[in-house]
């Protein structure tokens, strides 16, 4: 089996180029299909120690069903099939420019979850512009033991995630064993309370969010905007704080009235309670409308789409002044720089910011009126790498996210299956 690595903002991407079973033809979910039953023990080989390591995402090259695409791809780690993978997206575009097959400029690629865009900026720079990606219920609180209750919201972005903005430990890089026990604990009390994404699919990603402060990034960032970025969101957090009154300040009871059935706001149709996250940035105006996140005249959003004011311009509101969200709260957008640490379905730690938990993100921002459509943002991984984040209005009322990182060649190799190894299959304890 031919295989390219390549490592996207820290993230392993394993390209498999030739050499693995036949899928079949028809749509690429089907073949998906067919990867994680017929063929799981040949995926999870390329994967899995010693042959692949911690963390590593395949990418499987396949002939695409539409001919506009410069490539099919059915991602997979150790534990699932994926429906989408950011990261591995931008990895499989560096290892296309690397093979001579795309150049700079746009290219399609088909997922088993639609079909996506990536745009080579140059060898190493890939804009990845995703399916539709929406929240499905906001404010969600679920109880999980020895943590208490946590509150978060559950969004697509190619895979179900929940997401946490308030994470239960520092989003810091010496807490990484202790977040992923967390966050292993949370996916499972999500399972044990029946909490799932659309159609009962399994929430088998958790994002967990702090601040990007002080010595958060080895990415793009100077030492002065992390700061600032480590300040502003230290400010903005405590208004939020006294904006949300007790219901979101400790209170067993407030996540109560929302309760584990995930319906207690979306962005599709539900408005926020009283005392949720969305009430509480909503300060000044309506809830976010369900067919039209950033829509002109939301909170965070002006009117035109154009001359946002913000904390640095005449008029605009401060964080706490109890009138009016500060349009611009963030280093580049309306939402300060975050750092995440982010739980795959193999228990491993995404190592970039995750494409596809970014994309849910921007969902649930949209949907809360915290970011206006077209404005940028930074995100952070636990390890400091970053992504650069936008959105624009999906048909669907969801949001088409926009995600920009790097990916680096690493190795270029032919995978070996010696009928005589024993652990030929690789190991899987
Ligand atoms: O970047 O979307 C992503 C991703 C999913 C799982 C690991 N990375």
């Amino acid at each position: 089996m031919r295989v390219i690595d390549s490592h996207t903002g820290g993230e392993p991407t394993r390209v498999i180029l030739d050499g693995f079973p036949d899928l079949g033809a028809g749509p690429l979910a089907d073949r998906a299909a067919r990867l994680a039953g017929p063929h799981r023990d040949a995926y999870r080989a390329v994967v899995l120690e010693p042959r692949g390591q911690v963390a590593m995402v395949g990418a499987l090259l396949v002939p695409p069903t539409d001919p506009g695409c410069v490539t099919g791809v059915i991602f997979f780690d150790v534990a699932a099939v994926l429906g989408m993978c950011g990261h591995g997206t931008i990895g499989v575009a560096v290892t296309l420019v690397r093979l001579g097959r795309i150049g700079i400029g746009r290219h399609r690629i088909e997922t088993p979850a639609g079909i996506v865009t990536v745009e080579v900026h140059d060898p190493a720079t890939v804009t990845v512009t995703n399916i539709e990606s929406r929240r499905s219920a906001a404010g969600v609180a679920v109880d999980v033991p020895g943590l208490g209750r946590l509150t978060g919201d559950v969004a697509y972005g190619g895979n179900w995630f929940y997401l946490v903005e308030d994470s239960p430990l520092p989003v810091e890089p010496a807490n990484i064993p202790r977040l992923t026990e967390a966050a292993i604990a949370t996916r499972s009390a999500l399972a044990q309370a029946g909490i799932t994404g659309d159609d009962g699919a399994a929430i088998d990603h958790v994002i967990f969010y702090g601040p990007a402060g002080e010595g958060a990034s080895h990415g793009e960032l100077t030492a002065p905007e992390r700061s600032q970025a480590g300040r502003r969101h230290a400010e903005l957090r405590q208004a939020h704080l006294r904006q949300a009154g007790p219901g979101e300040t400790g209170s067993a009871e407030a996540g109560a009235s929302r309760g584990r059935a995930p319906q207690a706001g979306t962005a599709h149709g539900g408005s926020a309670q009283p005392g949720s996250r969305a009430a509480a940035w909503a300060v000044s105006g309506p809830a976010p409308s369900p067919s039209a996140p950033g829509s002109a005249g939301q909170p965070g959003m002006d009117q035109s789409g154009a001359g946002r004011s913000g904390p640095d311009q005449p008029g605009a509101g401060q964080p706490g002044d109890g009138q009016s969200i500060p349009p611009r709260m963030g280093l580049s957008g309306e939402v300060p720089s975050s750092r995440n640490f982010v739980l795959c379905p193999d228990d491993a730690y995404d190592r970039s910011p995750c494409g596809t938990g970014c994309s849910a993100r921007l969902a649930c921002l949209a949907a809360d009126g915290r970011l206006a459509e077209g404005v940028e943002i930074v995100q952070h991984s636990i390890i400091g790498s970053t992504y650069r984040l936008s959105w624009h209005r999906g048909g669907a009322g969801g949001v088409i996210p926009s995600i920009t990182g790097r990916a680096y060649v690493m190795a270029e190799a032919t995978l070996i299956f010696d009928p005589a190894d024993p652990f030929r299959t690789g190991i899987a304890l």
